[in-house]
């Protein structure tokens, strides 16, 4: 027991967690944390980006690419009101971040203070975030403080990881007490939960059975970081692997066996293989609408035709969506280390499934024969597939992509093969416009040896431009791939095919002849000290790209792409209750 003030214990427990970094942005609620944490600047460093939302989208990819987590400071009121997208964001995609917010003194609850928000309660930010975090505290004492600290962090970290909110008074910052620091949290994965013997050996029995299986694997399998055992079981028992986008490079995506994206914007095999299985092991993935087609039969699943063994740490997930015939709640990588030892203890003597894979390989020769040749083709505005193509043959293996929203990242989750777990970071569940400008800083800070890309479209990136400064201030070399298709344009194409090719607030115009308009990327990167260049011919990209990723300075690149080339559908995606009728406007692909 010492005595010390509230203040200290927080930042004492971060440094004994190991917590390298706060992305915090102050006010006068959270002063008192800033000043313990200038005592500890040689253990914690602060990074002030210029709004709290790109302090969130930061921490969140920090944790995403080294499975280890980081704090956020805000202030009370609106300081912290600016998280809760990046919260919510963090949430639907099980990353983990501990939210620091600040809130008015406790002598003042209720008496509406400066920044108090108490319609319905007093110094009510608990009610405003707990929707989009695991779990809120508000220790409103100095006593209060430790063990608000490690459940924060246990909540955090154990089973499904998520964000959690610390929600801390002014005066307990200030305050002091006589307590005790608690002990480190155990990290992410120090617990892990099993399948019990029974459900394994059903497991192995269905899926030994099948004719034509297929996994299907999500953040799940990234998280609980079991690509070597997914990559054996997948050789071992010759089984295509269908990703959704956070499960990238799990299986390096140029296996053979990789079939990558499923959904409307997925792969032609990835849907065929999906509809057509008998038996699907999804681990760790949870059937959104973006990866189910909507849940439209026939599209990319066929439940229940098709057998389900369904594995899962959160019980929420088991048949959300489809009912499993084999329902497994269990840690991806406890599950797969038991299915494997399951299935050497049985060394299965397998049919080839050679009309499996044949069938597979046509289905993945008629859509390259069908996609290629646009690979090649050199254009001005630039063709979609080029810059794809591009980043693939610039970037090494271990390279970050920070995706953010929008057609632009339609084209990465189609074409995009990720060579290894936590290289392709996506704002998959929620869709939150800045999180790859913003989280690619975040990226490179988690991992400053490795090249680090956002690649951002024109309207994301004039969300969150200020990350320019940022990553000057820091000296964050991170390069910016600005998808410039002037516009909004993944919604531009639901108005176009929705609506009778009425369009109406998703295009950027200025003047009478509604001439598109964007700022100069490339000028406005220079006024903030970042290199830059704007690049309109196909033929100039890749040394483009080249020479930002070399420069290992913060470096902006304004590339203007075709915003009429949309990419191929080959599952569905509907919106209620507009009829499935192909409604986004764009060309379906079917084999020839
Ligand atoms: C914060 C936020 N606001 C709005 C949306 C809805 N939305 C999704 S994609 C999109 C357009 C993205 O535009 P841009 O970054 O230029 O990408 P493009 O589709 O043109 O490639 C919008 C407005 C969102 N997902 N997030
Ligand atoms: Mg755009």
């Amino acid at each position: 027991m010492s005595r010390m003030k509230g203040a200290e214990v927080i930042t004492e427990y971060l440094i004994k967690q190991k917590i390298p970094y706060v992305f915090g942005i102050c006010g006068h609620g959270n002063v008192g944390l800033l000043d313990a944490l200038y005592d500890a600047r040689e253990q914690i460093k602060l990074v002030s980006p210029r709004h709290e939302q790109v302090a969130a989208h930061m921490a969140d990819a920090y944790f995403r690419v080294r499975h280890e987590p980081v704090a956020t400071l805000t202030s009370c009121g609106p300081g912290s009101c600016n998280i809760i997208m990046p919260l919510a964001l963090a949430l639907s995609d099980s990353s983990a971040l501990l939210a620091i917010t600040a809130n008015v003194p406790t002598s003042q609850f209720n008496r509406s203070p400066f920044q108090e928000i108490n319609r319905h309660f007093q110094a009510d930010f608990p009610s405003i975030v707990r929707p989009v975090v695991k779990r809120s505290f508000q220790p409103t004492r100095v006593d209060m403080l430790p063990l608000a600290l490690r459940k924060a962090m246990a909540t955090m970290l154990a089973g499904r990881p998520g964000p959690v909110n610390l929600d801390v008074p002014f005066n307990v910052f200030q305050e002091e007490d006589d307590v005790e620091v608690p002990a480190a949290t155990p990290p992410l994965n120090a617990q892990r939960s099993g399948a019990a013997p029974e459900e394994i050996s059903a497991a192995a029995n269905l899926f030994l059975a099948a004719q034509r299986p297929v996994m299907f694997v999500g953040h799940g399998v990234t998280l609980s970081e079991a690509s070597e055992e997914l990559t054996k079981l997948a050789h071992q028992l010759h089984v295509p692997v269908i990703s959704s986008p956070n499960g990238f490079g799990c299986l390096d995506m140029t296996d053979p066996l990789s079939l990558g994206f499923i959904g409307r914007n997925g792969c032609y095999a990835a849907n065929e293989a999906g509809r057509r299985a008998d038996v699907v092991m999804a681990i760790g993935a949870r059937f959104d609408d973006r990866s189910a087609s909507s849940w439209l039969p026939g599209y990319s699943w066929n439940f229940p035709q098709t057998k389900l063994i369904h594995v899962d740490l959160d019980p929420a997930e088991l048949g959300r969506n489809y009912s499993p015939d084999l329902g497994i709640l269990a840690d991806a990588r406890t599950f797969l280390r038991q299915l494997l030892a399951e299935v050497e203890r049985r060394a299965p003597q397998r049919e080839a499934m050679t009309a499996w894979h044949e069938d597979i390989r046509k289905w993945q020769e008629s859509w390259d024969a069908f996609v290629k040749p646009n690979f090649e083709v050199h254009a001005s505005p630039i063709r979609p597939e080029r810059i794809v193509a591009d980043c693939q043959a610039v970037l090494p293996e271990d390279a970050i992509l920070a995706c953010d929203v929008g057609v632009n990242h339609n084209w990465y989750m189609q074409f995009w093969k990720a060579r290894r777990p936590q290289t392709m970071l996506n704002s998959w569940g929620f869709s939150g416009m800045g999180f790859g400008a913003a989280g690619a800083l975040g990226a490179k800070l988690a991992a400053p040896d490795r090249p680090c890309v956002a690649i951002a479209g024109d309207g994301c990136f004039a969300m969150v431009p200020h990350v320019l400064c940022t990553a000057v201030e820091y000296d964050i070399p991170v390069v910016w791939v600005i998808w410039n298709n002037f516009g909004w344009v993944s919604i531009r194409d639901i108005q176009l095919g929705m609506f009778q090719r009425r369009e109406l607030g998703t295009m950027f115009h200025s003047g009478a002849n509604k001439t598109p308009y964007n700022p100069d990327f490339a000028g406005w990167a220079r006024a903030s000290g970042v290199d830059a260049l704007t690049v309109k011919r196909s033929e100039d990209f890749k040394d483009a790209l080249e020479h930002a990723v070399k420069s290992n300075r913060p470096f902006l690149l304004d590339v203007h792409v075709d915003a009429e080339i949309r990419p191929p559908a080959t599952g569905a995606w509907q919106l209620p209750p507009t009829p499935y009728n192909e409604p986004v406007f764009g060309q379906r692909f079917l084999p020839t």
